[in-house]
C-alpha cells in the first residue's frame, strides 16, 4: 500500500494557506458596476469571477428591468390579486432548516400551501406571530407559475448564458417576510441573484473551506397547519433523515459547539440591494436574510460537471467527512 508523505490535516492547512495568499486576500466580494456590462462583458465575467469561483456583486446589473420600477404589494395586488400561488409556511421563518421541537433537534420542511397572491399579500402585510409566509418555490416558478410576469423582466441574462455557454435550467421567483431565513446550504448551481425590491443580506462561505463547515443527521419532519397559536408536525413518507449543515453563522452561542467555523471558516458578507445582481458561484454556501417584502430572480445554470474543479470539491468532500459513532 503506498505510504503518504503528508497527513490529510497538513494537506488541509496547505489548502488554507494557499486560498488564503492566493485567493480570498481581499476578504471581501468585489463589486463592479452596470457600466462595466458591455458586449465583452461574457468573457471578462468568465474570466474573473467563474473560472474562479469567486462570486461577484454586479451594482445595478437588472436596473433595466421593467421590474423595478413595477413590482411591489400594491401592484400585485392590483394586477394579479386572484392569481394562484403556492407559499411556504413555518412558525419561526425557518424553512429547510434545524430547529429544536420538544427537545429534539430536527430537520423541518415548510408547510406549502396554495392560496391566491391577495392573500399571501395579506398574509404578508399581517406578519402574524407564529406565522411566517415566503414565495420560495425553486421550481422555476416563474417561467412555469407568473408567466405574466416575464415580460417585465429577461428568461435569461444574456452575458451569464454566454459565458456558461446554456440557458438556464430554472428562473425562480422570491417574495417573503424579513424574519424568513434561508440556513446555510450549498447548491450544484451557478446562481444569478437578482433583487427587484429591497435588499437580500448574503454571509458567503467557500467550498474551500468545506472543512470547517459542520454537517449532522437530523430527523426529518414537516411543519403542517400553521397558524397563530400553534402548529402541527408530520413526519415525511420515504425521508428519515437528511445530512445538513449543523451551524449557523449568526448564532454566536453556537462557537462552543462548532469552533472550527467559527474561527477558521472565511465568511463574506454581501448585501444585494434593489436592481444589484449576485454572482453566487456554484458549491458555495450560503446563508440569506431578507428586508420585508423583498422581491427577487434568480436564474439557476446547471454546474459544469465536466469541470476539475467539480471533481476536485467532492474530493475534498470526502476527504471531510466525519464518521459519527
Ligand atoms: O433568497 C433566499 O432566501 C435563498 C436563495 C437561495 O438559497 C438560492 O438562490 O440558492
Amino acid at each position: 500500500m503506498a505510504k503518504y508523505l503528508y497527513t490529510i490535516e497538513e494537506a488541509l492547512q496547505q489548502l488554507y494557506k494557499d486560498s488564503e495568499d492566493l485567493l480570498y486576500f481581499h476578504k471581501e466580494v468585489p463589486e463592479i458596476s452596470l457600466a462595466d456590462i458591455d458586449d465583452d462583458f461574457a468573457l471578462m465575467f468568465y474570466r474573473d469571477f467563474v473560472s474562479r469561483n469567486h462570486p461577484v456583486l454586479i451594482k445595478g446589473g437588472v436596473e433595466h428591468f421593467s421590474a423595478v420600477n413595477k413590482w411591489d404589494s400594491v401592484y400585485f395586488r392590483q394586477h394579479f390579486g386572484n392569481k394562484s400561488v403556492t407559499a411556504t409556511l413555518t412558525p419561526n421563518g425557518y424553512a429547510d432548516a434545524v430547529a429544536r421541537y420538544q427537545g429534539e433537534k430536527y430537520f423541518f420542511l415548510p408547510e406549502e400551501v396554495e392560496m391566491n397572491f391577495e392573500g399571501f399579500l395579506d398574509l404578508l402585510q399581517r406578519q402574524s406571530s407564529n406565522c411566517v409566509s415566503y414565495i420560495q418555490q425553486q421550481n422555476s416558478n416563474l417561467t412555469e407559475h407568473f408567466s405574466e410576469l416575464l415580460a417585465d423582466v429577461e428568461t435569461e441574462i444574456s452575458w451569464a448564458s454566454k459565458a456558461f455557454n446554456k440557458s438556464p435550467d430554472a428562473v425562480n421567483f422570491w417574495m417573503g417576510d424579513e424574519r424568513a431565513v434561508t440556513s446555510m446550504h450549498k447548491d450544484p448551481y451557478e446562481n444569478i441573484y437578482c433583487v427587484i425590491d429591497g435588499h437580500k443580506d448574503f454571509i458567503l462561505v467557500p467550498p474551500l473551506d468545506t472543512p470547517y463547515v459542520p454537517y449532522e443527521n437530523y430527523p426529518v419532519r414537516k411543519y403542517s397547519n400553521v397558524r397563530p397559536d400553534g402548529f402541527d408536525v408530520e413526519r415525511v413518507p420515504d425521508q428519515e433523515t437528511i445530512s445538513w449543515v449543523a451551524v449557523d453563522p449568526l448564532r454566536f452561542d453556537q462557537v462552543r459547539d462548532y469552533p472550527d467555523f467559527f474561527k477558521k471558516a472565511r465568511t463574506f458578507e454581501v448585501r444585494v440591494g434593489k436592481g444589484d445582481v449576485l454572482y453566487l458561484p456554484s458549491l458555495w454556501f450560503h446563508h440569506v436574510r431578507q428586508s420585508h417584502g423583498c422581491i427577487a430572480v434568480n436564474y439557476w445554470y446547471d454546474i459544469d460537471y465536466s469541470n476539475p474543479t467539480f471533481c476536485y470539491y467532492q474530493m475534498l468532500s470526502k476527504m471531510c467527512t466525519i464518521k459519527n459513532f
